[in-house]
């Protein structure tokens, strides 16, 4: 029964008795109350999109010196709300969506204390708006009042309300994941003997890294509001950033967690993959728990506040645990898909699972485009940049936003689209309102935003073009060196760009539109959607699918390994090359 304020019917699916049914897609059984709660964030996490993707435009249009859009003065302001909007507000926001599907949905649930999840909602939208009016009014007065950026480092003078409103969202997002972490309690409860399935096992793991950065962030926006407030007369700036990057850092692992729980479950779902070895996939999700956090450090790899030491044993050694684990993911996860077609008969020479998959469908394109261009892109330059002494060359420069943009928009942000499509067509029950549109869009948005990442990391890295700053073409302040050379590569980074804008806009314009204009589904219609073979293939224990051959994921793991070889390699000639500036 859809309530009289439901105008647009987005609430009125059919449920039994007991507030369930079955989605005819995955199988799940869908109690309402996730259901309508996953909605709720999903739509105002896109909604985020769009105005963080506002934002993206004005400060592309300014780096782009041709068009230079926006004063200096203004230039931080766009560029705080843009990070926000888009590495916080739209990320977080699906994230918590992505807890209820991972968790009460997959176990076929209810969402328990459903007014916690609505609570933690109001408050995190509460803490984003606070967020917003403290970066739209800062004065730019450097004594009292500077633009936080994403990063806020004390000592730097920034509104008070500013870290007040970070820590009200935070406590909202706590309270939102509770009802996550209640449903897993019960079921272990009620089946103590019953392992979870590996997608709920994922997202456990990402709300356990999901406390720790939490408490990371706790510390930092808690200790600069006391010392902005006077209870105590300093924060070490050294303290701070490491605390600060527990959450930073920490936050970028809980959407590496989340996107390849999103992947498993979609290739699984809409391509026919099955988990070769549970035990494996299991495993690696272990490592990250243990490894990924002390990550943390490669932020502070130039930080004079730190040790040596410290800095060397957290990101060349305990990191390379978490390293290990993300190569055993991009084993498995295509090996799943591989062995899992050929068992449904869609194998036939060594990559024939792969050119016969649903490449139109948009839910499938977005998670193999998001693994493809997040290992290549963003996993490689990640380890590399990781490095105490390659980091010399990346830090601080633009090449650092193109490595960023590969992890947290060409991987994160295309995964989590997908999942948007999939919430409008199996939740909301709607058409999209352009099927050919929709099947464009991730080809158009992967391909746009990977070359502006790549124009970005070849400005970063071959003209030394630092980030962060509205103009160095035509202008760098107290600097005697020109960087006037970059100008023609910045009119392809501007270009590139436009494509990766009208990408993403045509998004939000087929999920809106959808929404309010998409055909209906009735139940049931759906199976356009359902991987070649129908679910039930995957459930035959007679037929085993790691009896199946994965050549193709061996031969793609060589060409990785391949690449990566010669970027490392080209990445240590290039510092070399360092030694000759100046002589
Ligand atoms: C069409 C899409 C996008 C374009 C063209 C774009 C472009 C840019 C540009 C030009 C910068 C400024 C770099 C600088 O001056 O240092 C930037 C910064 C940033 N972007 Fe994007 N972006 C896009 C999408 C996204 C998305 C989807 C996310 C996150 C999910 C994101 C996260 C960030 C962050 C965190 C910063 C850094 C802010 C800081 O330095 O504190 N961007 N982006
Ligand atoms: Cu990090």
């Amino acid at each position: 029964m859809a309530s009289n304020l439901d105008v647009f019917g987005w609430f009125d699916n059919e449920y039994d008795s007991d507030g369930f049914r079955k989605c005819s897609v995955t199988g799940f059984d869908v109690h309402r109350s996730v259901e309508n709660h996953v909605k709720l964030f999903g739509v105002t996490a896109v909604v985020f999109l769009l105005i963080g993707g506002t934002f993206a435009l004005t400060i592309a249009m300014t780096r782009w010196e041709t068009i230079g859009l926006l004063e200096p003065g203004d230039y931080y302001r766009h560029l705080s709300m843009h990070a926000w909007s888009m590495l916080i507000f739209w990320i977080i926001f699906m994230e918590v969506a992505i807890l209820y599907v991972g968790g009460p949905m997959v176990l076929g649930r209810k969402l328990p204390q459903q007014w916690m999840a609505k609570v933690g909602y109001v408050v995190m939208l509460a803490g984003a708006l606070v967020i917003y009016y403290a970066i739209w009014t800062v004065s730019g007065n450097p004594t009292t009042d500077n633009a936080p950026l994403l990063t806020a480092y004390v000592p730097l003078e920034i509104n008070p309300l500013f870290y007040a409103g970070g820590l009200v969202f935070l406590v909202g997002v706590t309270v939102a994941a509770l009802p996550f972490f209640l449903a897993l309690w019960f079921e272990k409860r009620e089946n103590p003997g019953k392992t979870l399935p590996l997608v709920t096992f994922g997202a456990f793991v990402a709300g356990v890294i999901a406390v720790q950065s939490i408490l990371g962030g706790f510390m930092a926006f808690g200790g600069a509001l006391g010392w902005q407030m006077g209870l105590f007369p300093w924060f070490d700036g050294g303290i701070y950033r490491q605390w600060y990057w527990i959450i930073g850092h920490g936050t970028q692992q809980i959407n590496l967690v989340a996107m390849i729980v999103v992947w498993y479950l979609f290739t699984h779902v809409i391509g026919g993959a099955e988990v070769v070895s549970e035990k494996v996939s299991r495993t690696a999700f272990i490592l990250y728990l243990f490894f990924i956090t002390m990550g943390a450090a490669h932020h502070l790899m130039v930080d004079p506040g730190v040790s040596t030491g410290w800095r060397i044993w957290n990101t060349s050694y305990a990191f390379y645990g978490a390293t290990f684990a993300s190569l055993i993911h991009a084993f498995t996860i295509p090996a799943g898909l591989e062995a899992g077609r050929r068992k449904r008969g869609k194998g036939g020479g060594l990559f024939g699972w792969l050119t016969s998959a649903p490449w139109k469908n948009p839910m499938f394109a977005t998670s193999i485009f998001a693994m493809i261009l997040f290992g290549f892109l963003g996993g490689i330059t990640g380890v590399l940049m990781g490095q105490l002494q390659l980091n010399m060359s990346w830090h601080n420069t633009f090449a650092t936003v193109g490595h960023f943009h590969s992890t947290v928009v060409l991987g994160t942000t295309i995964t989590f689209m997908g999942v948007v499509y999939f919430v409008i067509r199996t939740m909301f029950m709607r058409k999209f309102v352009s099927g050919i549109l929709a099947t464009i869009q991730p080809y158009l948005y992967a391909g746009g935003m990977a070359l502006t990442a790549l124009m970005m990391m070849y400005l970063g890295i071959l003209y030394g073009v630092p980030r962060r700053t509205a103009q160095v073409v035509e202008n760098i302040p107290t600097a005697d060196f020109s960087l006037i050379g970059a100008a023609p590569l910045f009119n392809v980074f501007g270009v590139v760009a436009v494509f990766a804008l009208t990408g993403g806009a045509l998004f939000v314009l087929l999920a809106v539109g959808s929404l309010l204009f998409g055909e209906r589904i009735e139940p049931g219609d759906n199976d356009a959607l359902v991987a070649d073979g129908g679910l039930e293939m995957a459930e035959d224990p007679e037929d085993p699918v790691h009896a199946y051959e994965m050549r193709g994921t061996f031969v793609l793991c060589l060409v990785f390994l391949g690449v990566f070889v010669v970027a490392y390699a080209l990445n240590w000639f290039l510092l070399t090359q360092l030694w000759s500036i100046g002589a």
